[in-house]
């Protein structure tokens, strides 16, 4: 889709204080660092509209971005970042089922993994979790720029075997660094709420 605008919405503490809007929306779901906030950034071709961070935690809230007046792309806070305290991995926990479970007009989740590491415990958890409010998702590993040709074939039909054997969907090869995927993962996108490729 050419993106003609992208602006920030707002940023919310708890799903209860989501924006009311009407276009169709994704969300943005992974570990801290895999790259969520980099991703939406190489989909609407700009370069600081996410901010990103060589930190992981930097997205601790869920924020809200419209995309040419047409669709919502919310950038959920990643998690399994160590460093976190107990009370703040509960709220996360909180914040982003209540998300998933009340968000209407939440039509896809793009489901990021880094590509090096695979489908961690955690990830399978945020996996059940989709499968149980029949939330349909779409599983990219990311920087995937990061490893060479021969080495990352490898760790996608890995990752496709493994996700093959527990039911779930294949595996998109993703990077924000050179675009590899980002037409795919439009399409995705693009089909699931309806709307033309322009
Ligand atoms: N080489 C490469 N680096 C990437 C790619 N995507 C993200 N990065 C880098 O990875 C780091 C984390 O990226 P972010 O987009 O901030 O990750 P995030 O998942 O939003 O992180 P949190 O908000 O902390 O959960 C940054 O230093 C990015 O520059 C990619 O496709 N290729
Ligand atoms: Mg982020």
């Amino acid at each position: 889709m050419k993106v003609v605008s992208a602006e920030y919405i707002t940023s919310v503490v708890s799903a209860k204080k989501s924006p009311e809007l009407r276009w169709p929306e994704f969300a943005f779901a992974g570990k801290s660092n895999v790259g969520k906030s980099s991703l939406i950034n190489c989909l609407v071709n700009k370069k600081k509209l996410v901010k990103t961070s060589s930190t992981p935690g930097k997205t601790q809230m869920i924020n809200f971005f419209g995309i040419n007046n047409k669709l919502c792309f919310a950038d959920l806070p990643g998690y399994g970042f160590a460093k976190v305290p107990d009370s703040v991995r509960k709220h996360w926990g909180l914040m982003v089922e209540d998300y998933v479970k009340t968000r209407e007009t939440l039509l896809g989740v793009i489901f990021i993994v880094d590509i090096r590491r695979g489908m961690t415990e955690l990830d399978w958890g945020l996996r059940d979790w989709l499968n149980a409010y029949d939330k349909d998702y779409i599983i990219i590993a990311s920087k995937c720029d990061k490893l060479k040709r021969n080495e990352k074939n490898k760790q996608i039909s890995k990752m496709r075997k493994e996700l093959k054997e527990e039911g779930s969907d294949d595996v998109l090869a993703f990077s924000s660094k050179t675009g590899e995927g980002k037409k795919e993962l439009w399409d995705w996108v693009l089909q699931k709420a309806d709307l033309k490729r322009t």
